[in-house]
């Protein structure tokens, strides 16, 4: 098959002093991002959301297949079953299916089986992974590092929401088998993140958590 012709990069060097100054002022803005649970019932602009989930689906993938689909859940009724079928998972994890070392780990964030927050959040985020591509004739077709492809499209939607002025939580209530169900998904698309995106309540606290210095995160190889 004849590829098409590629075209040029538009692509802009800076000065290092400017390059190290946007460096440090996108660290600045995504250290403040913080898990929120608490949300206000405020509703969001919803174009916003839509703007933030075209960013995560410019990120890179395998062979460009773009193998992620997203959600958007605003509907309150939709948002209850979510939280119920949630709990149901969640209530079997502290129970027991988490060891006791879990739950330890867990013990600072202060987390429970109860998940008020897939009801108050003003928008649920649902992103699918697209396991396998179907072509026009409903034929499978192959993706390709699907698992590091949406998590890099996660990531850039998490950005994208924060800098945008919204606050979200990443939520996995594990197993997710029901959001495909309750969405109607194909059974090529699989529940890969769930997250509530809105405004943090006035009073919303977060746990006091420290993040790694650059020396734990960092090793340096630079040769002789
Ligand atoms: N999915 C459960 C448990 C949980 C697990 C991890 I790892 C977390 O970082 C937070 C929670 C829950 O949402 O409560």
């Amino acid at each position: 098959m004849d590829s098409p012709q590629p075209i040029p990069l538009g692509f802009e060097r800076y000065p290092e002093d400017e390059m190290l100054r946007r460096a440090d002022a996108h660290f600045k803005a995504l250290a403040t991002r913080r898990s929120v649970r608490h949300f206000s019932s405020d509703p969001i602009p919803i174009e916003v959301l839509r703007s933030c989930i075209l960013t995560a689906a410019s990120a890179p993938s395998g062979a460009h297949k773009q193998p992620w689909h997203f959600v958007l859940v605003t509907d309150p009724k939709i948002k209850r079953e979510i939280r119920l079928a949630a709990e149901v998972e969640e209530r079997e994890n502290y129970a027991g299916r988490m060891n006791q070392q879990w739950i330890e780990d867990l013990e600072p964030l202060g987390t429970d089986h109860d998940k008020p927050f897939l009801e108050e959040a003003p928008s649920l985020i649902v992103i699918f992974r697209e396991a396998w591509g179907e072509d026009d004739q409903a034929q499978r077709r192959q993706h390709y590092y699907t698992q590091e492809s949406v998590g890099i499209a996660a990531g850039m939607l998490l950005s994208a929401l924060h800098l945008a002025g919204l606050a979200t939580l990443t939520h996995t209530p594990s197993p997710m088998g029901f959001l495909s169900t309750l969405l109607k998904q194909p059974e090529r698309r699989k529940a890969f993140l769930l997250i509530p995106v809105g405004y943090p309540t006035k009073d919303c606290h977060v746990p006091d958590l420290r993040r790694k210095g650059l020396e734990l995160v960092l090793t340096e190889r630079s040769g002789p």
